[in-house]
């Protein structure tokens, strides 16, 4: 098994083992997997060996190999890749691979011999090779597949592209014998002077000094790691505050005997009291966007922090303070550069739609795939909301029960953030919306994913609709709504194009920002979605052509008209409507 990943892995002693890797497609699953992997040649004339890395294809890493070369476009299924370096290790120095993610499964091979394997598509995992190393020449060799399961995470039916493949950072990390390996560092839960947190030592040497410095605060904070390297940390202070206007980070550095480790952190309280979202104590409406971990103008997944400043640039333009990353967890350049905007972030597991919840070691997935995505990300104070789960089907089998312990495994692991789930289970009847999911109360906000206007006509004027909500004091979110259309599809095209046309998803957008004004407890929207995106079960050839078009910029950038309904929203010019002028 992999190990969870070490906290701030970019930031380390790093070699970068990106570039080109050569490949072996193995569409069949060759069952030769102990020759390719032991990368095996053939000694005398008649050993044949019927693959080799040697002549083979390569593809760039981080990257997924289906936007890479057209064979591959719709691959789902194994590809073995091969990386060589040479590294020495000095003593009392160990080495870690590191993956910032694989599309799906993954194991790894070290100089012919299995060093581990990690299942889940987004996140992040090392392996320690200390030890491991040959002088001179060391062959990495990683087997990737990135078939749907059903018993997988997202199971195996989703709306969105499957990419496969490395698709994030492959780094050499060297650190000391006794290193830092994670860290938490943020406001405690309900203040605004109280830093605390914890630092955990990995090694021989556990019981150590341990220091937190933060310069533009004077902070020089000691303690003790125990016999686990184990060390709590609370530090008073004054300090500024991160929010979307002022996204305040200080420099913080971590520090031992043996190990240094730097970072950048804001601090900011996020909280509910009754039916408000509150930042730093004082309510905040979200006006957020859906993004999918997508860059349009490769086609490809995004992973580099220009992609992310592309995606990010476009949230800010249309007036959003909050982006949710769905249905899974985004590269960590697009959570770190969120926050760097003043962008609070929705992070979201691929727990998507039809899981399997009763299949067996599902628990265990949920629970690892949970700590994989907050040990990442708990010192981002830009992220405010974890979700974990959208639209699953609530008479799916165990369904509650699964995802009742995952929020509480979640309130275990962080109890700074707000927990929720998107939810499409809503009745909408008499032009009435009834939100009733019995998840509902395990979560800190009711969040509803609803398409009227586009799934489901309207049954009254949009200003008409009526709420029936579980619970009466909590934050109501809409988490999704939009419809499609083709960019540039507009008034004058013929009337069977008439519901992919610019002017109908405009029409949308005027209705939900109309029926926004009829929601009680309204603490913020997120239209679906940014920009269109890559979907194979999108498959309308003349106005999708595998595309969902529910984006408010086309695939190409371009802005279609809705967009500016939104824009209009979000920056105040809708009367009576803005989030700011809405009636309690
Ligand atoms: C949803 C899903 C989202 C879909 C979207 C759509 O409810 O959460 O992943 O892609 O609807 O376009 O239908």
């Amino acid at each position: 098994m992999g190990q969870t990943a070490m906290m701030n892995a970019l930031t380390r002693h790093t070699t970068s083992l990106n570039g080109k890797w050569q490949v072996i497609i193995d569409p069949l699953e060759s069952g030769n997997w102990k020759q390719i992997w032991e990368d095996r040649k053939s000694e005398k004339k008649t050993d044949f060996v019927e693959y080799s890395f040697d002549g083979s294809p390569m593809l760039n890493v981080p990257g997924d190999f289906n936007s890479q070369m057209t064979e591959l476009t719709y691959y789902e299924g194994m590809v073995w890749y091969k990386k060589t370096f040479n590294y020495s290790l000095q003593p009392n120095k160990r080495l870690f691979v590191y993956f910032g993610a694989v599309n799906y499964t993954t194991d790894v091979y070290l100089n012919g011999v299995p060093i581990g394997s990690h299942e889940g598509g987004f996140t992040p995992f090392q392996f320690e090779i200390t030890g491991k190393l040959k002088p001179g020449e060391n062959s990495l060799i990683v087997r990737v597949n990135n078939r749907r399961h059903a018993d997988g995470l997202p199971g195996s039916g989703y709306d969105w592209f499957n990419y496969g493949g490395i698709t994030r950072d492959v780094l050499l990390i060297e650190t000391t014998d006794s290193y830092i390996k994670d860290y938490s560092i943020g406001l405690q839960k309900n203040s605004t002077a109280t830093i605390t947190g914890w630092i955990q030592i990995d090694g021989s040497h556990l019981s150590q000094m341990i220091e937190v410095l933060i310069p533009e605060l004077n902070i020089l904070y000691k303690s003790q790691s125990n016999e686990k390297g184990f060390a709590e940390i609370k530090i008073n202070s004054k300090m500024k505050l991160w929010s979307p206007d002022s996204p305040k980070l200080y420099k913080v550095t971590v520090q031992c005997k043996t190990d240094t480790v730097t970072d950048e952190i804001g601090f900011r309280q996020i909280s509910v009291r009754g039916p408000q979202i509150l930042l730093n104590g004082k309510p905040v409406f979200l006006k957020g966007i859906n993004i999918h971990e997508e860059i349009p103008q490769r086609s490809s997944r995004a992973w580099s922090e220009s992609d992310a400043l592309v995606l990010l640039s476009w949230a800010r333009e249309l007036g959003c303070n909050m982006v949710r990353l769905i249905h899974y967890p985004h590269n960590e350049n697009m959570v770190r550069l969120a926050e760097k905007m003043g962008l609070m972030v929705w992070e979201e597991l691929p727990v998507y739609q039809g899981i399997e919840f009763t299949s067996p070691g599902m628990d265990q997935k949920l629970g690892l795939m949970l700590r994989e995505m907050i040990t990442r990300d708990r010192n981002r104070c830009g992220v405010i909301i974890w979700s974990i789960s959208n639209e699953t089907n609530p008479s799916a089998p165990n369904r509650n029960e699964a995802l009742i312990k995952l929020s509480q495994q979640c309130r275990q692991l962080d109890s700074t953030r707000l927990i929720t789930s998107a939810m499409s289970s809503q009745r909408y009847e008499n032009n009435t919306f009834e939100l009733w999911d019995p998840l509902y109360p395990w979560f800190d906000i009711m969040a509803i994913n609803e398409y009227a206007g586009w799934y489901i006509s309207w049954q009254g004027k949009p200003k008409d609709t009526k709420w029936k909500l579980i619970i009466h004091d909590k934050p109501v979110f809409v988490s999704e709504f939009g419809g499609e259309a083709l960019y540039g599809n507009t008034a004058g095209a013929p009337d069977e194009a008439f519901s992919w046309r610019e002017e109908y998803q405009e029409q949308i957008y005027k209705d939900q920002v109309e029926m926004f004004g009829t929601i009680p407890n309204l603490s913020g929207v997120c239209p679906w979605i940014l920009v269109d995106y890559r979907s194979p079960v999108r498959m309308h050839p003349v106005y999708q052509q595998g595309w969902n078009r529910k984006g408010l910029l086309s695939d190409r950038g371009d802005k279609k008209k809705a967009w500016f309904v939104m824009k209009n929203y979000y920056e105040g010019g809708t009367r009576d409507m803005e989030p700011g002028a809405r009636k309690k």
